[in-house]
């Protein structure tokens, strides 16, 4: 039996792990695809990644062994054609709030009869030596992630769910909880209740739920509830991570040296 594709396995709610990559380098892509994750998703949203970057971001995943995902700037047929393009296997699209936009990203993901991608020969198609199999089979193949970030998707999150061809509801609690008005530790619970709305919505539609979290440490507790794809910090989160343990290890090793009052946790509040 043929192994399930990307796209069939986030769909099926197979348990999958990720990261976000935000430095526009190959090598840093590339080491952190080595991590271990299933996928990284290049973030082009929240980076200073340029559309001519992307291209090689994602060959470095593949090199690295992960499955290359792009979050694409915004809800963009251009942007989202050339993450496909580039070889990109999913695509996680920012601020979808209503079955409308949930339509829009679909049709921009798939080639016709089920959506208005326009085939070209990029690398995706290995530059179009390989087009016909690649336009037949990449309906399948890739991966459309939505994410649902905004108060408005939340009203909206059945319609969402119901939409045919989005695979994945994703839930970025940053950009919910600025959204509804519920950010930092006051708003903790608003945001959780208005969290396990979408991911009772998404279940009871058969929909497969993925959740951003700035730490692994309560991965197991939402996928008890229900997540199945997390996408885990990012590259500059662990860096930062990493330099600040090991400026305040060495700060306490040497009294006197270092800045270690200054070091905090990068990109806590990614959203
Ligand atoms: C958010 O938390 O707003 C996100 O977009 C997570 O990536
Ligand atoms: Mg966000």
């Amino acid at each position: 039996m043929a192994e399930p594709t990307f796209r069939e396995r986030g769909r099926s709610g197979a348990p999958l792990l990720g990261t976000f990559c935000a430095i526009p380098h190959p090598v840093a892509v590339e080491v952190t695809a080595r991590a271990g994750f299933d996928l990284v998703c290049i973030d082009w949203e929240h980076s200073q990644i340029d559309r001519g970057e992307i291209e090689n971001l994602v060959r470095a995943a593949e090199s690295g062994g992960a499955v290359a995902m792009v979050r694409v700037p915004g809800n963009n047929s251009e942007a989202i054609a050339a993450a496909l393009d580039a070889g990109a296997e999913g695509v996680l699209v920012p601020r979808v709030s209503s079955a409308e936009e949930a339509e829009a990203a679909v049709r921009a993901t798939r080639y016709p009869p089920d959506g208005e991608r326009g085939a070209g020969p990029g690398r995706a198609s290995r530059y179009g030596y390989d087009i016909a199999p690649y336009v037949a089979a990449a309906n399948g193949k890739i991966l459309l992630a939505v994410q649902v970030e905004t108060a408005r998707a939340v009203e909206n999150i059945d319609a969402i769910a119901a939409v045919e061809g989005v695979d994945l509801v994703f839930i970025g609690p940053g950009d919910l909880a600025v959204s509804l008005g519920a950010f930092g530790p006051d708003g903790a619970e608003r945001l959780d209740v208005a969290m396990r709305r979408v991911i009772a919505s998404c279940k009871k539609a058969g929909r497969a739920i993925g959740l951003f979290r700035p730490s692994a440490s309560d991965v197991a507790t939402w996928r008890e509830a229900g997540v199945s794809f997390f996408i885990v910090a990012s590259d500059t989160m662990f860096l930062g991570a990493s330099a600040a343990d090991a400026a305040k290890a060495s700060a306490s090793a040497a009294p006197g040296a270092g800045r270690a009052q200054q070091a905090g946790r990068a990109g806590k509040g990614r959203s």
